[in-house]
């Protein structure tokens, strides 16, 4: 994307928040928290370094974003809209609507660009794992494609769904295999987690002893850091 003043940046930022906002508040139903407080890492993370294609979500060797945090699926939405995905606003009126290609939780197959059915939490994340891993899979099977093969998964995961069993077991096995998924917690750049919390989710994506670390969490030195009380 070329780059863009900071006033233009901070009008995109607030454009995805308000769109959550006011989608959730016509369907009087859905999670605006969410992609309220991750509005500004997502909109880096899409602007800066996710590489796509809106006209062509299909393209093989785009990166994949996962939202893993499912409940704050207009945050997806908004970014897809933004984007210029095949989102018209038409479909963020109907959020949460039947038939609608805006449903409560994003769905794989019915709104162009979403990679991964999320929702119960933890699952996004495995899911990003498993992609990660196909990628390195495809990568060995064909070694003289090349750079033709690496694209990189993304996700944004939110505290419950690091709490999950589930993410931790995703996590050991892209340890085990090495699968260098690189995972954006928006809550860890906010104030909003206690520090125990946070200790935790480092534990969890620890590697064990004697493993390079499989899954690795974005610095987020070029996003707002809150008033760093976490680090
Ligand atoms: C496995 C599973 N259990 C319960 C839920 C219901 N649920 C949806 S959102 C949510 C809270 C998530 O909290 P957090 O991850 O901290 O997100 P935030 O409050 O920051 O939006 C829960 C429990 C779920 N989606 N999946």
């Amino acid at each position: 994307m070329p780059a863009i003043s900071v006033e233009i940046e901070q009008l995109c930022v607030n454009t995805i928040k308000f769109l959550a906002a006011d989608a959730v508040e016509r369907a009087k139903s859905g999670h605006p928290g969410a992609p309220m407080g991750s509005a500004d890492m997502a909109f880096v993370l899409w602007a800066k370094f996710l590489h796509f294609d809106p006209a062509d979500p299909a393209w093989v060797n785009r990166d994949r974003f996962v939202l893993s945090a499912g409940h704050a699926s207009m945050l997806l939405y908004a970014l897809l809209h933004l984007f210029g995905f095949d989102l018209p606003l038409d479909e963020i009126r109907r959020f949460r609507q039947w038939g609608s290609r805006t449903p409560g939780h994003p769905e794989h197959g019915i709104t162009p660009g979403v990679e991964a059915t999320t929702g119960p939490l933890g699952q996004g994340f495995g899911n990003g794992v498993g992609m990660a891993l196909a990628q390195r899979m495809l990568q060995a099977r064909f070694p003289r494609l090349g750079r033709l093969l690496d694209g990189k998964v993304y996700g944004i995961v939110s505290d419950g769904d690091l709490r999950d069993a589930v993410t931790k077991l995703a996590a050991r096995s892209g340890t085990f295999f090495g699968t260098g998924t690189k995972v954006g917690q928006p809550t860890l750049i906010g104030v909003t987690v206690a520090r125990p919390i946070a200790r935790f989710i480092e534990e969890s994506l620890e590697a064990p002893p004697g493993f390079e670390p499989g899954v690795e969490v974005l610095q987020t030195s070029a996003l707002p850091l809150g008033d760093g009380a976490l680090y």
